[in-house]
């Protein structure tokens, strides 16, 4: 195969957000675009390091997703990478890609998805980079792959290279005198292997066999269908229709493959007709979930993330490994931190998104992590993973033989209960959100805005703190401003702004508020959290 050098020339806002970029489909369909930016991408990310470089790719199943597995293929030959790890059909989770990186030590990976934004020829498309650790490209790598984006002039390209995705094994090509070769691996046996070294499958089992309690999965249609039937149904032993629709679809049906009470409505009115105990819902890209008890009792993503906590020593992984840390996303409410201070564990706060929490597991500082946007993971690999967290509810309900709703309700008698509710203002204009976000920062600049009381019912809360986040990573000491503005008053209540760094167009600004109870008569009470119907995500 012969190496073309394609002239090109820079395409505007191609800049990865919070994760990796996300775009319509019919972007990355115009001439160039994708190839401008996965040129970009090698280079940016590894610059020299690219000849002999190994990369795993894969995506969440969604349209496009063929067709751009053949556009990296053919610009990583002609870059000089030595060898692709691919799913079988383009087929990887997030979280699979993480583990896959990790147990063959690649150089990094490309994942294609737009995790839980709609699929299909007229919705959105994705790509992400992640480096050897497993995780999301830190920050001063994104920022070397969109400097390419903006001057790049040509990319490499071997337009005869034709990767057969679908046939499990290698298959080698001479690409002007080098080798590069491409193993076809099957989706979800390494991730599968990992899931059995970190949790207890005999016991697993027990809980969920046929007689035992009744689990219901829903996949969303998304990439984790293949995953969920092969977990809880073929080696778990779980009923046949345990695992639904576990069939990735180029457009998720139709739906938002998004794990919360709006878009996984399915699983909520199934939960609710009493019959099963445990439900999980995950997103397109299967690092998201979402876990209900029975009735659809709702756990919130930051109470599971404090539950678990609580509970980690029953999984066998960190019984070896012993706990170590957590951390929390910034706007994820305090409820894990009330678990690290009684078990006198750090709990770290860092900026939305995973890419946050890789340098502190790097460094051994921390063992579980999670974000109130259905994201809960542990350093057993590098981003979140929608399946490890289900498995690790059904090895803490296995462990205190308690129901979903028994254990958070002692959770809260021993803790107390954040209240959170997140508001998301979708498609709104992009200048008027942006005066929104310089007025707000002007009121935390204001000296007075401390100390100021405002009252509802019959409460009052006075301002201890107004700012604007920043983050001083304590590992490498680098610094991540404008994190999103913090109202933050002497009760520990928050109100938190802060603009998406996933959307395909236009903005939306996410409101987070938070508030404390210790009053058991306020527990069983449904907050905010499950009320609105104008609250898409929680
Ligand atoms: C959102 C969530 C954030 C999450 C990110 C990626 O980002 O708020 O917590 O890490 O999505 O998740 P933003 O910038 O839109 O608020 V995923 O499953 O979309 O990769
Ligand atoms: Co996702």
């Amino acid at each position: 195969l012969k190496i073309e050098r394609v002239p090109t020339t820079p395409f505007d806002g191609q800049k990865p957000g919070t994760s990796g970029l996300r775009k319509k489909v019919k972007i990355f369909q115009s001439p160039g675009y994708t190839e401008n930016f996965v040129q970009a991408t090698l280079t940016g990310a590894l610059g020299d390091k690219v000849k002999g470089s190994t990369l795993v790719v894969g995506g969440d199943g969604r349209y496009f997703l063929r067709d751009s597995i053949q556009i990296i293929a053919r610009i990583a030959a002609a870059n000089g990478v030595s060898k692709l790890f691919i799913g079988q059909g383009g087929i990887l989770s997030t979280p699979a890609v993480s583990c896959i990186i990790r147990k063959y030590k690649t150089t990094g990976g490309i994942i294609c998805t737009a995790s839980h934004n709609p699929g299909g020829p007229t919705e959105d498309f994705g790509i992400k980079y992640n480096i050897e650790n497993g995780g999301p490209a830190p920050e001063n790598v994104t920022s070397a792959i969109y400097k390419v984006t903006q001057t790049i002039n040509e990319y490499y390209y071997c337009s005869n290279l034709d990767v057969d995705l679908d046939n499990l094994g290698e298959q080698s090509f001479k690409v002007d005198g080098h080798d590069f070769s491409i193993y076809i691996i099957d989706s979800v046996q390494d991730y599968l292997e990992l899931m059995k070294e970190i949790f207890d499958f005999e016991a697993l089992k027990s809980v969920v066999r046929p007689g035992g309690l009744k689990i219901l999965i829903n996949c969303l249609n998304g990439v984790t269908g293949p995953y969920a039937k092969r977990i809880f149904e073929v080696e778990l032993g779980a009923p046949p229709s345990s695992v639904v629709n576990c069939v990735p679809l180029n457009d998720f049906g139709g739906h938002h493959p998004d794990p919360n009470l709006t878009y996984a409505k399915d699983l909520v009115d199934a939960m609710a007709k009493g019959e099963h105990g445990f439900g999980a819902a995950f997103d397109g890209d299967g690092d998201r979930n979402m876990i209900l008890g029975q009735e659809a009792f709702f756990v919130t993503p930051n109470d599971s993330l404090a539950v678990l906590a609580n509970n980690l020593e029953c999984i066998p992984y960190f019984k070896r490994t012993g706990v170590k840390g957590f951390a929390r996303s910034m706007p994820t409410a305090g409820a894990l931190d009330r678990v690290a201070r009684a078990k006198h564990q750090k709990c770290f706060e860092t900026p939305t998104g995973w890419k946050f929490f890789g340098n502190l597991m790097d460094a051994g500082w921390i063992s579980l992590c999670g974000e109130e946007s259905f994201g809960t993971g542990s350093d057993h690999i590098r981003e979140k993973d929608g399946i490890w967290a289900a498995l690790a509810w059904l090895s803490v309900i296995k462990y205190t033989n308690k129901s979903v709703r028994l254990i958070l309700m002692d959770h809260w008698r021993q803790y107390g209960r954040n209240f959170f509710t997140r508001y998301d203002y979708e498609n709104c204009e992009t200048e008027p959100a942006n005066t929104m976000m310089n007025k707000l920062q002007e009121l935390v600049d204001d000296p007075s805005t401390v100390g100021k009381s405002f009252t509802s019912g019959s409460k009052t809360y006075t301002v201890k703190i107004a700012d604007n986040f920043r983050y001083c990573d304590p590992v490498d000491g680098s610094i991540s401003e404008n994190q999103g503005i913090r109202i933050i008053f002497t009760d520990d209540s928050r109100i938190i702004y802060r603009l998406s760094g996933t959307g395909s167009s236009g903005a939306t600004i996410r409101v987070y508020i938070e508030g404390y109870e210790n009053d058991s008569t306020t527990f069983g009470k449904d907050s905010q959290v499950i009320s609105g119907d104008n609250l898409k995500t929680v």
